[in-house]
């Protein structure tokens, strides 16, 4: 029976970089989550008697809300609704799922890298049918729905069973519970010479993966375990968790800290990789050398055609404008096009679609291409596998041969997480208003060539997004870049974005904090940081 409830609307349901996101205990005030549900559907034209996929990294309040997706997609009018086993997908998994099936769209619970547990976040998310995120103009009209929502539908009937794969009714709409994994692994494979990686392996070539408690240890088992041959245990904290073992799935230097000293100790592993809670991003570590993800992109697509996937070569790259330019420089050796797009995976979809790019990244350990329409952590890590088995080579030496064919850009992320709001936005304002002055002002050696509030004209739609971050170019390639980011739950965080190209080999092996010391402080100096936020130094550095 089809139920319609009265609501009242909540005014702070604005998606951000990736959907929204929220404290649990957010999620869980009187039909919150029933509320954006509804929005979601109710901006959208179409779906009726269509498939949905539903689908998260199995993090707290993930069962729950799912149970909720699936009755109101049944009262929406949803012919069928595809749901990963036990609630989980990974989002790239979900992407390919859309895609694979000719989905109309899908709902991804996750907050991805934030943590999880019932006082840590959650997140919904919508994917359109090319499997990518929802555009902006879809998350917009989501948000301005949420704002006077007055009721919702949903079906009243008794939870389904979520852990057996097979088909059900609930009303008249059709669900099909999947396996996961079965379908992306399938795609990875067809993808890579999982027959060159095996035996790379099988010489001895150890590898691990930590999956941080969180989506990808299922993906990671069947494909690095089963189909490639690694020993049982390659891959850690392999099962998901929904407060993922409290760890903090963020893929980098500092919440991934015991996979890096492993692998650079001296009896420890070849190649490590983590991902983080959704699956969608990768940090990649060689022996003696940890791959900053700018560079990832720009070895990767230096080398697509090393995996069958890609052997035809690739069309085009696209990089989030924080992301540094070493992929330009790939890019227009090879005479391919080269993007620059603002932070978030869904201003990538236009130009996957339109066969303009093939790979794209960003520079928070976000990898991918045209296979789906998402940032893809397991299939950056399988095409670095793909790529040191056809080179025969160690990630250290493709990396450094990477940097004397095209010179090295040092880069490096200052996060200062849990800022006062307030004084966050005052930071960005002044920037901002400082804007005109800086073009010819010197600081030392560095002179500011242009400055400007980053604004993205998609040449696929036309749609204009402004106020995307605040870069100051200095002659000579440096840059600093300023944003606040859009997925955080508390307070805000300032993101200080910082790169400088050299192309002198003999300067390469520099540590990367002291080859950009002048430009962090030349940030430090414009900004203003230490008396704005009240902070001596950033929370993160990656
Ligand atoms: C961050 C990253 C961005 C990424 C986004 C979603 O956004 O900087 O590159 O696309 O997270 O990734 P922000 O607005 O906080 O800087 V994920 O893995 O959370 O879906
Ligand atoms: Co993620």
């Amino acid at each position: 029976m089809i139920r319609t409830v009265s609501t009242a609307p909540y005014q702070d349901q604005k998606p951000g970089t990736s959907g929204l996101r929220k404290k649990v205990p957010v999620f869980q005030q009187e039909n919150y989550a029933e509320n954006f549900i509804q929005s979601i559907f109710d901006s959208l034209e179409g779906y009726e008697g269509k498939t949905l996929v539903i689908g998260g990294d199995g993090r707290f309040y993930n069962r729950e809300v799912i149970q909720i997706a699936l009755k109101m997609a049944a009262a929406n009018g949803f012919g069928k609704v595809m749901v990963g086993r036990g609630g989980i997908l990974s989002t790239p998994a979900a992407s390919h799922i859309i895609r694979k099936y000719g989905a109309f769209g899908g709902i991804v619970l996750s907050a991805s890298h934030n943590p999880g547990g019932p006082t840590e976040d959650f997140g919904i998310k919508y994917n359109i049918g090319n499997g990518g995120p929802a555009p902006e103009k879809i998350t917009d009209a989501i948000y301005t729905r949420s704002k006077i929502i007055d009721t919702y539908k949903i079906v009243e009937a008794p939870d389904l069973n979520l852990d057996a794969i097979g088909s059900s009714r609930l009303g008249e709409m059709t669900v099909e519970i999947i396996d996961p994994v079965k379908d992306y692994a399938d795609l990875m494979e067809s993808l890579f010479d999982f027959g060159a990686i095996r035996a790379l392996i099988g010489s001895g070539f150890r590898v691990v993966i930590d999956s941080m408690s969180a989506v990808t240890g299922p993906y990671a088992v069947d494909i690095l375990e089963r189909r490639l041959g690694a020993p049982a245990g390659s891959v850690r904290n392999a099962e998901p968790l929904p407060d993922f073992g409290h760890h903090h799935p963020d893929p980098n230097l500092v919440h991934a800290k015991a996979l890096y000293d492993d692998v650079m100790s001296p009896d420890g592993p070849d190649f490590g990789a983590a991902s983080d809670g959704d699956g969608d991003r990768n940090m990649v570590v060689g022996k003696g050398m940890f791959v900053t993800p700018s560079d990832s992109l720009a070895v990767i697509a230096a080398n697509a055609t090393c995996a069958p996937g890609y052997s035809q070569g690739i069309a085009g790259i696209a990089r989030s404008m924080p992301t540094s330019a070493a992929a330009d420089r790939v890019a227009e050796k090879l005479g391919i096009g080269m993007y620059e797009t603002p932070t978030g995976w869904k201003f990538f979809g236009n130009l996957l679609d339109a066969g303009k790019a093939t790979v794209c990244g960003e520079e928070s350990f976000g990898t991918g291409s045209s296979h789906v329409r998402e940032k893809d952590g397991l299939w950056a890590v399988l095409f670095w596998l793909n790529i040191i088995a056809a080179r025969k080579q160690s990630v250290k030496e493709i990396i450094e041969a990477h940097w004397a064919e095209f010179g090295r850009n040092f880069y490096s992320r200052h996060d200062y997480e849990e800022v006062d709001t307030a004084a966050a936005n005052a930071l960005m304002d002044s920037l901002r208003a400082k804007l005109p002055s800086l073009p010819g002002k010197s600081h030392g050696a560095l002179t500011i060539e242009s400055a400007d509030d980053f604004a993205y004209h998609d040449p696929i739609d036309g749609s204009v997004s402004r106020n995307q971050g605040i870069r100051i170019l200095f002659r000579g390639g440096s840059r600093v870049v300023f944003r606040l980011s859009g997925t955080g739950t508390s307070g805000a965080t300032l993101r200080v974005y910082v790169e400088r190209y050299e192309p002198d080999a003999s300067r390469h092996g520099t540590e990367t904090q002291a080859a950009l010391a002048d430009l962090i402080a030349v940030a430090e100096e414009i900004a203003e940081i230490r008396s704005r936020t009240g902070r001596d130094a950033p929370t993160v550095i990656t």
